[in-house]
């Protein structure tokens, strides 16, 4: 067993089940087993599942998951061939299983799962369980922004659904292997379009509809759609926003780059606008609804290999240009339903809800191909609710508690860390103390989880994503790529491939090599620091890439300041994350102005307007900080480790300053911080 694991052994041995988490609902702070007589640290508070949930779960205990896990690992081809077998193969796949070179100095990268499996993970969604007896089991639910106009859709209704749209699509003349954009917001026509898409072969590309225009014209000229899908508008919370308005800026963008999309199929978004008042361009867009209903129900599924590709999602890195995380069919179809099923305990009678966006990887994982591979009911939600915890804590508790929650098995959290004193939050409030919590690490390159809980099968600890998922190899290294073992912190690394692992970057295989198997050779780079502790767990420190996690979306540093140089009036500019009470991290931006032009609230907000029109409004800045100058080495390197410590007030912590070129530079930094 990889190290670390085997020691999760002792947990049981050693801990006292004697008191085990309180059932009355009551807010008693920690609901904790503790070993030895006080709580030493955070990493000795132990939370154990209640008896009867363990009862019930999937993977019962430690030592199930750890017989499961080692077979994971030591007969990688066996134990996946055994879970992809559960699945429609209109052609078994061949040997090996899989192949990998995770090495770049034994050639290229590569990764491969099932490769000569013909299969088509539409198919496996829907068709698959409407043939087996459960065409009439509600597929989606869907809550809109506004309560009242509430939606549903069975197996059978989906799949009817999903097959017009892909006979309109293939009428038009998508074919297999081409680009769709798809810009629409969390209605049920996203995951439609989705896995229409999936049916023909063609990949889909979703855009978080929050992305400007700017955004989304990048990529559509990085992945050359054939047909863009959105609607017209979309309600959040009191505002209306024209989608289309949008898509129309983005396409005369990318038109100038010689990326012309004659194709909008647009749907009309009634309850936030009506087609008489949508701007209208006459030979592009074609409304959804007088086009698509026309079409038959049944459509013939596109059969593909497993390792072909299913979509692209743009992601961000620490340099400015977005990456195309490619994701493939086989590979991905099988871990992203077994993902779904052990992390949150799947049972067939639940009905599961993820508040996340399918304009992002959970939202593709775990909204659409996780959930419904399972057969699962999701409910879709239209309205935006990331950093949910922590909005909800301030919000006060009896917004929670007004309302039972005896239906509530299994609590999740994705996408960033969630601290103990919220995590307790959650567990105390919102699962009255009884259900367990998956907090899984992972991200949109990884397909599924990675690190979590399994619910029900060991103690967690508030805070810690835990244990690694079936399958998984984590690693931490130290700054010379060397594996360290035991209890330790590090460079969160993965051994050897998973079936859920991108393949490429979209046409950049070299910088897919560059970022993320040349900084440790021999492993996969996660960008994410970690922290072992003496049991095993493994803790979760936040990115140590230029990289910030704002609200749980992905922010590449470089990407606010290239919007914000490009203002006019914008010399340079040096991005930073700080601590944000609510949305995790926020974005500080020291900027330098062009000689000449003073500081303003007016520019202030101006600047704060282009980040929102280049990239989006969840990337706009929460301080502007001026800066007449920025700390640089002698090299002329911004020196961001001193801009951190000024951003988050640390003024204590500075560090050495003797290499800065200027070292005045920080004192007049430090003079401006409250202007
Ligand atoms: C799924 C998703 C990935 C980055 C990742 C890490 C952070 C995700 C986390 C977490 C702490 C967790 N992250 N899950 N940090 N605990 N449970 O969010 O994908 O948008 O690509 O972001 O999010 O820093 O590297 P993505």
């Amino acid at each position: 067993l990889p190290v670390g694991i085997g020691k999760a052994n002792q947990i049981l041995k050693n801990a006292s089940r004697s008191t085990q988490p309180s059932s009355t609902g009551k807010i008693t702070g920690v609901n904790a087993v503790v070993l030895g007589e006080a709580l030493a640290s955070e990493d000795d508070e132990l939370v154990f599942p209640n008896d009867d949930f363990s009862r019930q779960a999937l993977v019962p205990s430690l030592e199930k998951y750890l017989e499961m896990y080692k077979w994971s690992v030591e007969d990688p081809a066996g134990f996946w061939s055994g879970i992809a077998s559960q699945f429609y193969w209109k052609q078994k796949w061949g040997q090996p299983v899989f192949s990998e070179n995770f090495d770049f100095r034994k050639g290229n990268i590569k990764i491969e799962w099932f490769r000569g499996g013909i299969t088509n993970i539409c198919y496996n969604c829907l068709d698959r369980n409407v043939e087996s007896g459960n065409g009439d089991k509600i597929a989606i639910y869907w809550e809109p922004n506004d309560p009242g106009s509430q939606d549903s859709l069975t197996y059978s209704q989906l799949l009817q659904s999903v097959c017009q749209l892909a006979n309109y699509l293939k009428d038009k003349g998508v074919k297999k292997g081409d680009a769709v954009v798809i810009y629409l917001p969390m209605i049920m026509e996203l995951p439609i379009a989705m896995l229409a898409c999936a049916r023909i072969g063609a990949l889909h590309s979703v855009v978080f509809a929050g992305f400007s225009a700017e955004s989304l014209a990048q990529r559509i000229v990085d992945s050359k759609p054939k047909i863009v899908i959105t609607c017209n508008a979309v309600n959040r919370g009191s505002k209306v926003i024209t989608l289309i308005d949008i898509v129309d800026a983005a396409l005369i963008e990318s038109a100038k780059t010689g990326i012309s999309v004659d194709l909008c199929l647009t749907y009309e978004n009634k309850s936030a606008m009506k087609r008489e008042s949508t701007k209208w361009q006459e030979g592009r867009d074609v409304w959804w609804q007088d086009v698509v209903p026309k079409y038959p129900t049944t459509c013939e599924v596109e059969w593909v290999d497993a390792e072909d590709p299913l979509f692209l999602l743009y992601t961000s890195g620490s340099t400015g240009k977005p990456k195309g995380v490619l994701h493939t069919t086989g590979g991905y179809m099988v871990y992203t339903a077994t993902t779904f099923k052990y992390a949150f305990d799947y049972k067939p009678s639940d009905i599961y809800w993820c508040t996340a966006d399918c304009g992002w990887i959970t939202g593709h994982s775990y909204v659409t191909y996780g959930p419904l591979l399972n057969g699962a009911t999701v409910v879709i939600f239209e309205g935006a609710a990331p950093t949910l915890v922590r909005s909800l804590i301030r919000a006060g508790v009896e917004y929670v508690t007004r309302y039972p929650r005896k239906s509530l098995r299994v609590l999740a959290s994705a996408g960033e860390p969630i601290n103990p004193s919220t995590w307790r939050w959650l567990f105390n409030v919102v699962g009255d103390s009884r259900c367990p919590i998956s907090d899984t690490w992972w991200q949109t390159e990884t397909g599924g989880c990675m690190i979590t809980p399994l619910p029900g099968a060991w103690p967690q600890k508030p805070g810690s994503a835990t244990f690694p998922f079936f399958g998984i190899q984590p690693v931490i290294v130290n700054e010379k790529g060397a594996e360290i073992e035991g209890e330790c912190s590090g460079y969160l690394c993965v051994k050897s491939s998973w079936p859920g692992a991108f393949r490429t970057l979209y046409g950049d295989h070299e910088r897919y090599e560059t970022t993320y198997f040349k900084p440790f050779p021999g492993y996969y780079f996660s960008g994410d620091g970690c922290r072992r502790d003496k049991d095993g767990y493994y803790w979760l420190t936040g990115r140590v890439d230029d990289v910030i996690n704002v609200s749980g979306r992905r922010i590449g540093t470089e990407e606010v300041e290239s919007a914000l140089v490009s203002h006019p009036q914008c010399a340079e500019a040096a991005v930073v994350g700080i601590e944000h009470e609510v949305k995790g991290q926020g974005v500080y931006a020291f900027v330098t102005l062009v000689e000449g032009v003073s500081y303003s609230e007016e520019l202030r907000k101006s600047l704060i307007l282009t980040v929102r029109n280049k990239i989006g409004a969840f990337a706009a800045p929460d301080k502007i900080h001026w800066a007449p100058d920025l700390p640089k080495t002698r090299s002329g390197k911004i020196m961001r480790r001193i801009l951190r410590k000024i951003a988050s007030r640390q003024l204590h912590e500075l560090g050495d300053t003797s290499t800065l070129a200027d070292p005045n530079v920080v004192e007049q930094l430090i003079a401006l911080a409250d202007r």
